[in-house]
């Protein structure tokens, strides 16, 4: 008897004898998380992204994206496997605070957060800051350039955004494979360097 054809979740299943982790991507609005995301997954992203309309003018602030036509409304989603048989599993959050209360379920399981900052606004990455450490999880803070915005040595930014020496910084291009999984890779290295 033929056997029921199998559903294809090739790409969407890890092959076994793997460690995974659920990473946060996160950070203010417009700040490149999606970007990231569709950097550096290995399958398809999911992306819950929908054009802006008028309606969310007066909600979210443009300033300082202008270019911005589209607005994460709930979660993207992507997979990368790093060296060492290590699958992350990255899920973006809504930048913008009034999906806050959302957080915990999009965070439920994950082991660190990356949180994303620009140095136009690094303010806005506070919140940002404050909701995960709220939720008790390890981060790193990458710094995404965009070519209109000042660069800083490291230091400074660590100075401006007041992190704990252990926080790893990392200071990449959302749209550069390279640099974005340097990024993921500090953040895994310090929620491993964390775990029991
Ligand atoms: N020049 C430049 N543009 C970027 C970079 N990262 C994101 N963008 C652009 O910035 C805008 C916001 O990025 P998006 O990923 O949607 O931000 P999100 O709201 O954090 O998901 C988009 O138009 C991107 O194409 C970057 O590193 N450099
Ligand atoms: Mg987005």
């Amino acid at each position: 008897m033929d056997s029921a054809p199998s559903v294809d979740r090739v790409g969407y299943l890890p092959d076994g004898g793997q460690t995974l982790m659920k990473l946060v991507v996160t950070g203010p609005f417009g700040v490149g998380k999606t970007t990231l995301i569709r950097t550096l997954s290995e399958i398809r992203p999911l992306h819950t992204e929908e054009v802006m309309t008028q309606s969310s003018v007066e909600l979210d602030d443009l300033s300082g994206v202008p270019a911005k036509t589209t607005t994460t409304v709930a979660v993207d989603f992507g997979r990368l496997t790093v060296p060492d048989d290590v699958v992350l599993y990255l899920f973006g959050t809504p930048g913008q605070e009034r999906f806050f209360p959302l957080w915990e379920d999009i965070a439920r399981g994950a082991l660190g957060a990356l949180v994303l900052a620009d140095t136009r606004r690094l303010g806005d990455s506070f919140p940002v800051m404050d909701a995960v450490e709220e939720q008790g999880l390890p981060y790193a803070v990458a710094v995404n350039r965009f070519p209109d915005a000042p660069e800083y040595d490291d230091e400074v930014l660590r100075a401006h955004l007041d992190l704990h020496p252990g926080t790893p910084l990392v200071q990449c291009d959302a749209r550069d494979r390279r640099g974005g999984v340097a990024a993921l890779i500090a953040l895994a290295e310090h929620v491993l360097t964390r775990l029991p």
